[in-house]
């Protein structure tokens, strides 16, 4: 949009005046980030009510995105960004004397999410804003985020994240598009008119679903999509006792915290059924509003099922085009599987969600029956060609369970994992039994990042570098950064890589003293490891990696400086994840306050790790740690941000790490460890003896002794707990396995910093490679293999 400086003040005077009836230098910070944010929602207003009714009069295909988790970060920078006007909107504020980043930071974060999951989510909307498709969000508005973080004696402690305490901006409630969903009693079905049956339901809990929209602005495109949150409230005019009130409002109360295994609760099944209900009816009323025929709803509707959160949505479309479309069976089924797809993002056994029958069928009646049917049916189709213990292992129903992995996968034409090598395994292990019935559903979709977030407003340094050597076209399309390495040998432009790396480890030291009083160097290695505490991924090999350094320092060994930086949360009933939160903390302890270790070595844990703190974080990286066991991480995301920023990354050969290294060369990082064979056949053979790893190697004995011998003051449980984990029940996740390769790697990246010049090569390597783990370009990959809609904006073409 045009604007000028001149008329953005005149604007923001304005804006304040109307608000709080007072200029602006009377505001707190608060309120002058309010204003602008009002502003600026003024700014895209006309373009996102045009965008709505253009979908409406082109009848453009729309795709909706049930995610039961998204974290879009904090919007104002990126929305300006998106708008084309934050150069003019900073230089306006500059010049009213308001500190910038101090009032960036002055907007909360919605943390609606636990992890990776939960920012693909967001990510994809922002990247379908920017590449013109019609894409909504569909999930949950939670009163209460993901937990605040806080550390209390090296101890994980957590505090509610009350994020709606100050009004949020950027959501608008729309009270004329509530919908009913309706839960328990019972259901019988009674002849109608038509000749066919009618579902009577007596006794049911209603609740009303309210949404609340949120813009999703697209990049320089006047289109702005929508992500629509829904909040239960109950239904006005019912009588309510003060406790089913609760009740109700407790649905949408909070977020599950946990990214490992299945909540289990009813609450969480109730989540489930609520965003997904609302989801579907009121889509199907949208739809209804242009169309007769239900049968054309594939044509124009694309429903994505991201994990098996909304897996309901099966039973609920079926539902609806049963119960209220007059469909048949038959007729429905084609058009539900037609409409829906489903993204896997997990291996791990235990992380795939069943629910009891009997829960099911109480909270969900009408479901519960068509669920029946669906299994009915799916047994009698593929018995005769599959054979009855094969269709037994992958019914949706089965020994009192429903499987929603199954489900969704049968409901579903297409099924999708997020890497590579993660869609193979799907095929080979956890959905192999679907996979042998429905093989052409089955595609794999690489996940992918905005590089518009985790670059252009992260790290302007890096950006303008950028933009200095191969002009701004990546900014749009990023799959122009591969022409900057032709920079590979330019020591001017390598000089200034590292000077920019430089200015963005300052502001992340200041952060770090700040928040910890630790001192860091930033001539030091920043060795950076952020993503949720999880054994699988094993922040423990990073710790060991630390205290074999420790060692060798105080052993008189020379080795460049290194900061280790953590960021994590556990799920607060993750006991081992917590112990080892308290573990990296006291090794904090222990080598931030030796002497030996000055200017060597340092340990920053930082607290409550979420987006902001990756956007501080991130671009001050040298070295990416993505050490998972391979075969366990479906992809990982934070691997792509930190190689768009120029971290060097020290990898296992798992997730997307294996795409990473295809793109920007073996020698731009630094892999070790198992490969996923070697594991499967590891632990298959039942060979694997952690404690023979453990004697035989004399500085791995150390360091797994060091965790109960006292060296590491106040870890007596955990320390105990953990060598347990790792000594008595034989090391899950082969961390003993994978040590020495580890360390050599990490030796590696420690010999290729003594040569500044190769280390940017390296980086620069990695930065130019980056751009094809764009979102643009997955989401346009999701456009034209899954759900059939085309980017508007033309995005390029993403390395394929
Ligand atoms: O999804 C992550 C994967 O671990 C990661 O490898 C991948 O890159 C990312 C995006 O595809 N999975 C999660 O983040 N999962 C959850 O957060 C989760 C939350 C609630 C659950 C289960 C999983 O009930």
């Amino acid at each position: 949009m045009g604007l000028t400086k001149k008329r953005f003040i005149a604007d923001f005077q304005a804006e304040a005046l109307h608000l709080f009836a007072d200029s602006l230098e009377n505001l707190s910070p608060m309120q002058q980030y309010q204003a602008l944010a009002f502003l600026v929602k003024g700014y895209y207003a006309k373009d996102w009510a045009q965008t709505k009714a253009d979908y409406d009069h082109h009848q453009q295909k729309q795709v909706y995105y049930f995610s039961i988790e998204f974290l879009p970060g904090r919007l104002l920078a990126s929305n300006l960004l998106n708008l084309g006007i934050k150069d003019t909107v900073e230089a306006g504020l500059k010049q009213l004397d308001i500190d910038i980043p101090d009032l960036y930071a002055q907007e909360g974060d919605p943390g609606l999410g636990n992890g990776g999951l939960g920012r693909l989510a967001s990510a994809f909307l922002d990247s379908m804003a920017a590449d013109g498709m019609a894409g909504n969000g569909n999930g949950i508005r939670y009163q209460y985020g993901l937990f605040k973080q806080r550390f209390v004696d090296g101890y994980q402690v957590e505090l509610p994240d009350d994020w709606l305490r100050d009004p949020y901006v950027w959501e608008t409630r729309k009270e004329n598009r509530a919908v009913i969903v309706r839960f328990g009693g019972s259901v019988y079905l009674t002849p109608c008119d038509n000749g066919g049956l009618e579902p009577v339901y007596q006794d049911t809990d209603d609740v009303l679903a309210v949404p609340y929209d949120i813009a999703m602005v697209g990049h320089h495109n006047h289109m702005v999509n929508t992500m629509r949150l829904w909040s239960a409230e109950p239904v006005p005019g019912h009588a309510h006792s003060l406790a089913e009130k609760s009740r109700i409002n407790a649905i949408t109360q909070i977020l599950y915290p946990d990214d490992s295994d299945t909540a289990g609760q009813e609450l969480r099944l109730r989540q489930e059924y609520f965003f997904t209900s609302a989801g579907i009816q009121s889509i199907i009323t949208h739809y209804r509003r242009f169309h007769q025929d239900l049968h054309l709803l594939p044509n124009f509707v694309a429903i994505h099922i991201n994990d098996t959160h909304p897996a309901m949505a099966v039973l609920e479309l079926m539902r609806v085009l049963l119960d209220d479309g007059g469909l048949s069976w038959e007729e429905a089924w084609q058009i539900t599987v037609q409409t829906l797809s489903y993204t896997n993002h997990t291996l791990m056994a235990e992380a795939l969600e069943t629910w009891p029958e009997e829960m099911f069928a109480r909270l969900m009646p009408r479901l519960y029956q068509i669920a029946q049917e669906v299994d009915h049916r799916f047994r009698q189709t593929y018995t005769p060609r599959f054979g009855g213990e094969l269709i037994q292992r992958c019914a949706p129903i089965a020994d009192g369970y429903l499987r929603m992995a199954y489900l969704a996968v049968i409901g579903s034409h297409a099924v999708n994992g997020v890497a590579k090598i993660h869609s193979e395994l799907l095929k080979s292990s956890v959905l192999k039994d679907l996979y042998t019935i429905f093989p052409e559903r089955f595609n794999n979709k690489t996940n992918g990042i905005t590089p518009r977030r985790w670059v252009q407003v992260a790290n302007p340094e890096l950006s303008e570098l950028i933009d200095s050597a191969i002009d701004t076209g990546w900014r749009s399309d990023p799959s122009l950064l591969v022409p900057l390495a032709a920079h590979l040998h330019d020591e001017k432009f390598l000089k200034a890589l590292h000077t920019a790396k430089k200015a963005n480890k300052e502001k992340l030291a200041a952060i770090i003293f700040d928040q910890l009083g630790i001192e860091v160097s930033t001539n030091a290695i920043f060795d950076v490891q952020i993503k949720r505490l999880h054994a699988y991924k094993r922040q423990l090999l990073h710790v060991f990696g630390i205290l074999e350094a420790y060692l060798a320092i105080k052993n008189g060994e020379n080795r460049p400086s290194r900061v280790h930086v953590f960021g994590a949360k556990a799920a607060p009933s993750y006991r081992y994840a917590k112990s080892v939160i308290r573990l990296i903390n006291a090794v904090a302890d222990l080598v931030n306050n030796d002497p030996d270790c000055k200017g060597k070595l340092a340990v920053a844990f930082l607290p409550n790790y979420g987006v902001s703190l990756g956007e501080r974080i991130i671009p001050a990286a040298d070295i990416s740690e993505q050490i998972s066991m391979a075969g366990t991480e479906a992809s990982g995301t934070s691997n792509m941000k930190l190689m768009a920023n120029g971290a060097l990354t020290l990898a296992t050969l798992d997730g997307a790490n294996i795409e990473i290294k295809d793109a920007a060369g073996e020698d731009a990082m630094a892999m070790f460890g198992l490969t996923t064979p070697e594991v499967a056949q590891l632990k298959a053979s039942g060979q694997y003896s952690a404690r023979a790893i453990y004697e035989a190697d004399p500085t791995l004995h150390r360091v797994v002794d060091m965790l109960t011998d006292g060296t590491i003051p106040g870890i007596t449980t955990e320390g105990r707990e953990i060598q347990d984990e790792l000594l008595v029940y034989n090391d899950t996740y082969l961390v003993l396995a994978d040590f020495r390769s580890y360390v050599e790697a990490s030796h590696k990246l420690d010999a290729l910093w003594q040569d500044p010049i190769a280390w940017a090569q390296a980086a620069l390597k990695n930065i130019a490679a980056s751009g094809q783990f764009s979102a643009d370009y997955t989401v346009a990959r999701y456009g034209r293999d899954i759900w059939d809609v085309l980017p508007a904006t033309p995005v390029g073409h993403g390395g394929e």
